[in-house]
Parts: structure tokens; sequence; C-alpha cells
């Protein structure tokens, strides 16, 4: 009799599975399986930029001096093949904010009539980091200048992308002196993908080194103007509750998802969905009203702004649907497997593409465009409605689900410190500086079928809440600590070290802080920034007591960010075997190198146990250099009082002066 293998650490998730298993429906743990990696592709080691190979460094040819046909050496080719992934990752994210840029620019001209600019504030911030005048003119005035600058940073050709300017100065400074400022999106991309063309470029370290400069374009550029915009058309986050997990689906509702990235018809489903008139209709086929749910990234946009639960993250998107609950999946780009048109037809769902560039084959597509987004919104959420009383296959029904607190925006994480006209990082820096908070993890990046998905992530999350470390989390690393229970502040009481905990408990916040989607580890930048700008750590980036996590990576995109990070001055670890390991030059590159460089080494170590001993070894050597009280649970330096909730509400009513500053 075969044996089942565990294949998610989600207990609700492994039921599905397994009763997938029973049910002979395959999932991508199955054929994660069956299809084991390419070890020559899988380490880097494998060139295919022309025609004369593909050239495999196996074997006897598997020296750092071997060459391909044309010559090129291992470490090129490994640093080549890195770099495709860095502009490719960049290319995703940078797509995205493309999009809604245009969208803000179409709102701001009135061609997009069922969107409005819904934080005027953010929108005043952002004009000041740019260096465009708001006070006293129209709002549609400024965000069309917004949105035409930020359209500017796509195509330069020369200079410099503008949010370079909200790094500490030091940081600007490296880059400078590395030559690894970006000048613009589309220019970085391009030049990455000449560069590593058969015949161009060959000394990894110069590979490598543009490769940065690309990165940093993804993350000061691509993510960083889709967060902004994101917030300025649709509502900076705030904290909200929410639920996570297969229980979110319900019996007697219409059950419509919205799957992939991008948020702007995520955003009118959701208003669609509380038309009076859409729940009579749903009523008129039997259905008690319509729940809508989330799914990957699109739902880490929904679930921050709205409270719309999620389902959870990549691996579960199969699962979700095995639930036989699901009327329409909605899906727009990126992250979405083409598998989910093949198993719908197990079951009654209807999956639809949404976006010009994706189409999946055995998809229905209507194709969105913001200029008529509420009648596209309209027409899809008609057909999970028409499609209710088909259901009849009998799914999973798993019912699991946990309560989650979302919506930490860097706004709200500095409004939570010091209430809207005193808003800082000091009360979070003083904590790092008094050791009560050992320092900060960004826990990000995929769930992978390849590891017993989402358990690394929720290993680590236990572990290093238990050390007194801060994490800040997004994308499907979110969606594994949501589906765990993990986003609610009685983890910190249960679970965290005692001086995290009392830090949690004055605030009233969770240990692991929910700050959105994937592009929204651009807020992790904006927070970095803001912590030393507000002094007393690092006056850059590097050298905070701070580490990037991606345990269970898969996505190119997860590529980009991490190199963002290293970039940035931010140790980074990721999980899984390397991608580059086929050469040892290249790694020294990515680990001795960058750190001397940038104080950012990439890592990859597939054992969780030794990514957490190097994440709390890095912390704790930058609390060293920075010669910071030594971390000692339980022990503390200076005392400071931290405000509740209406200590700074006082603040507030005394205070007349609005802040607006350059994060
Ligand atoms: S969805 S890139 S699986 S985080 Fe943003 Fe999740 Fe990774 Fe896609």
């Amino acid at each position: 009799m075969d044996k089942h293998i565990i294949k998610s650490a989600n207990e609700a998730a492994e039921k599905i599975i397994e009763w997938g298993e029973s049910h002979k429906i395959e999932t991508c743990f199955e054929r994660a399986e069956r299809l084991k990696p390419c070890p020559i592709g899988a380490s880097g080691a494998c060139c295919k930029v022309c025609h004369m190979g593909p050239c495999r460094f196996v074997g006897r040819n598997a020296e750092e001096e071997a060459r391909g046909v044309c010559g090129a050496t291992l470490p090129t080719v490994a640093a080549r093949n890195m770099v495709r992934m860095i502009a490719a990752g960049t290319a995703a994210h940078s797509d995205h904010a493309r999009d809604m840029a245009f969208t803000l620019l179409a709102v701001a001209n009135g061609e997009a009539k069922d969107f409005k600019i819904t934080d005027v504030r953010k929108l005043y911030r952002v004009a000041g980091i740019l260096d465009i005048e708001f006070e006293g003119r129209a709002v549609n005035d400024v965000a069309r200048d917004v949105a035409l600058r930020f359209l500017e940073d796509f195509g330069r050709q020369k200079g410099e992308i503008y949010y370079l300017r909200r790094a500490p100065k030091k940081t600007q400074e490296r880059w400078k002196k590395w030559g690894i400022a970006p000048r613009g999106i589309d220019r970085e991309i391009a030049e990455a993908m000449h560069r590593t063309s058969v015949g161009v470029d060959h000394e990894p370290d110069h590979l490598l080194t543009h490769g940065l400069r690309t990165a940093l374009a993804d993350g000061w550029g691509g993510c960083m103007i889709a967060t902004d915009i994101t917030d300025i058309l649709f509502g900076t986050p705030r904290p909200v509750k929410a639920e996570a997990s297969f229980g979110i689906f319900k019996e007697d509702e219409v059950n419509l998802v919205v799957h992939g990235h991008e948020p702007s018809l995520a955003e009118i489903i959701v208003d669609v969905t509380s038309e009076p008139e859409m729940i009579a209709y749903a009523q008129s086929k039997g259905a008690n009203g319509i729940n809508l749910g989330g799914m990957c990234c699109t739902a880490n946009e929904v679930l921050m702004r709205h409270g719309i639960p999620t389902a959870g993250g990549f691996t579960n998107q199969e699962l979700g649907i095995m639930t036989g609950l699901v009327d329409a999946i909605t899906v727009d780009v990126q992250c979405i497997m083409p598998a989910i048109t093949e198993l719908s037809k197990k079951f009654h769902t209807k999956v639809i593409t949404t976006s010009e560039k994706a189409k999946i084959p055995g998809a229905m597509h209507i194709e969105y465009g913001e200029h008529r987004a509420r009648e596209i919104a309209r027409e899809i959420v008609k057909i999970a409605i028409d499609n209710f009383p088909n259901r009849k296959t009998e799914g999973s029904h798993i019912t699991d689900k946990f309560p989650v607190i979302a919506g930490f925006s860097h706004e709200y994480i500095e409004y939570m410190q010091g209430g809207r006209w005193r808003a800082s990082f000091r009360p979070l820096n003083d904590a790092i500086m008094a050791g009560r908070i050992r320092g900060v993890v960004g826990l990000a990046g995929c769930d992978n079928p390849r590891v017993p998905s989402t358990g690394i992530h929720r290993f680590l999350a236990t572990e290093l809440i238990k050390n007194d470390v801060l994490i800040v989390s997004t994308g499907c690393g979110s969606a594994a600590c949501g589906t765990a229970g993990y986003l609610t502040p009685e983890m910190a009481l249960e679970n965290a070290g005692p001086g995290l905990r009392e830090v949690c408990e004055a605030i009233g916040i969770p240990p692991i802080l929910h700050l959105g989607a994937c592009v929204d580890n651009s807020r992790i930048l904006t927070i970095a920034s803001a912590m030393a700008e507000e002094g007393g750590l690092s006056d850059e980036i590097g050298g905070m007591p701070a580490v990037g996590i991606a345990p269970e990576w898969m996505s190119e995109k997860a590529i980009a960010i991490g190199c963002y990070f290293a970039a940035s001055g931010v140790p980074v670890i990721f999980g899984g075997e390397s991608p580059i390991g086929a050469s040892s030059e290249v790694t020294r590159i990515m680990t001795e190198v960058w750190w001397e460089r940038f104080k950012g080494p990439m890592h990859f170590e597939p054992d969780p146990e030794k990514m957490l001993a190097l994440a709390l070894d890095y912390i704790d050597r930058a609390r060293a250099a920075l010669k910071l009280k030594k971390y000692e649970p339980g022990k503390f330096g200076a005392e400071r009082v931290l405000l509740d909730m209406a200590a700074r509400r006082e603040i507030e009513k005394a205070s007349a002066k609005p802040h607006i500053g350059i994060y």
C-alpha cells in the first residue's frame, strides 16, 4: 500500500491533498514528486542562450574553468542565469507597476469613472517626494503629474529613477560608488537581457553588478511605484480583521475567488459583490449571498484594504478549487498555475482570465479595461452566481479557518508608534537598542510544493519570535502565517520572547506584521530607511540588525526581491538548493563580495535550522558592530514607555501640524 508522504505543513491543506489522492485528483504536490528538478539547470550549470548548446557543465566539464562551445566558463554561465532571473522578476513587478501608473493617469484624466483617488494624503506625500507642487491644486492635476512622473521612470535612458532619493544618503552613496544606481526600469531590464545574450558580458562580477542595478530598479522602482499608486487609488492599509484558510468558503453562498496580483479589478469586484441587485440576483439562484475570497497576492491586496478573507498562498490554489465550493475564480497575472483549468473540469468551477497579457487554455477570457471596470466586474460576479446551482461534485469541504490581523503599511507602523502628528520610528529603534527586540526579519516569498509546503515559514516564524525577533511578512509568507493562525496579537502572548511580547502587548499588535503582497516588499525598504533616518541604529540600511528570508521561494520575482534587499544592505537567506551552486566563484561574489560592498550578502541554505542560526548570527553581529546592548532574553537596557492607543489620541488632539515626511 502507498504510504502518504506529508506534502503540506498546513493541516487543512494536507487533508485536501489526501482527499485528492483518494479521488485520483492530481495536484502540484504529486507533480513535484514525479518531476525531479534537473540537477544541471537547478544549480545554474546549464547554458541555453544560443543554439550551439545547451552546454551542460557536468561530469568532467563541471570545473570552474570548464568551457562551453563558445568558451564561456561555468561562472559566466551561472552569473548569466542569475541575471536573467533578476531581469524576469523585475519585468513582472514593474509591468504591474506600469499598469497601475496608467490606471492612475486614466483616473486623473476622468477616463476611469469607476475609480477615484481614495488617499489624497498619500498622494500629497508621494507628490512631495517627487518634487511636484500639490498645495492649492486640484487633486486630479496632482495625480496626473504623479502618474506621468512615475511613467518617466520606465523609459528614462540617463540619470536615476526618482525613488532612490528615499534611501538613506549613505546607501545612495554606496550605489553610486559601485555603479548600481538604476537609470530607467526598462533600460536596466533590456540591458540585462543584452549583456546575458551570447558573446557579450562574460565577467561574472560585472554581470552580477548589473544584476543588482536591475534589482534596484525593481525594488525602488517597480515595486515601490506599484505599492504607492495602489495606496493612492484604493487606500493605504491600516489594521483590519479577516480570516484565512479553506473554511472561508461558504456552503450556502456564491463563492467567488480573486487570484493573481493586480488589485484594480479585484477592488471593483469587492464593491460589486455588495450591490443589492447582485445580492438579490444571487438569492434568486438559491444562494444566501455572495462570498468573496482571495488567493495569493490579489488576496493580500483586498485583505489589507477590506478584510476580504484569503484561502491562502500559491500552493493552495488547486486545493481551494478541490473544496468543491468555488463557483468561479478570476485570475489576472503571475503565480497562476495553468493546471487549474484542467482541475476545474472535475468540479463545476469556472476559471476566468482577465488580463490582456495572460490567457490559459480551457479558461473563459473576459478582458479587463479600467474604462469599463464595473461592467466587467458585474459580468464576472454574474458568472459565479449563475454557476452556483451547478455545484454538484462533492469536494473535500474543509472548514478550518483562523482569524487574521493584517494591514500594516509603513504609514500605519509609523502612526502606531506616536499617533498622527508625532508618527515616528523612535520606539521601535529604542526597543531594538534596549534589546527588547533583538532584530527584524522580513519573512517573505513563496510557498513551495518541493518541501512540506509552508512548513519552513511556520518553523522560522515561531522560532524567530521566540527569539524576540519582530517579523514583517509579505506575499505567500503572510499567507503561510495567516493560514496557521499566527497573525494575531495572541500569538505574541503565547509564543514570543519576553521583550517582543512586551512591545506587542503595549501597542496591541501581532509579532508578525502582514505588510501586503509581494510588491509590498517595498514597504520594508521604506521602513528600513525610516529606521536609519530616526537614528540610534545604523545610518544606512546596511548594518541594521535586520535580515530578509525567503525560505520556500520558487519565483523569479523572489530572486529580484532578494537581490534588491542585498543591494540595499540587508543580508538575505533563501531556502532550497542554490540556483548558482555549481559555481564557487559566483557563490563567493554573492556572499563575500556583496557583503563587503553593500553589507548585503545573499545565501542559499536548504536547512531550516541553519537558516535560523544564520539569521540570528547576522542580527547579533549587527548589534555588536553598532555597539548595542548584547541581546539577552528577558534582560533589557534603558526603560522606555511605549504609547498605548489612548496616549496616542491625546497627542493627536494636542498637535495640529501635519507630518508629510519623505518616506
Ligand atoms: S504570489 S511570487 S508565490 S510570494 Fe505574490 Fe506568492 Fe511568490 Fe507568487
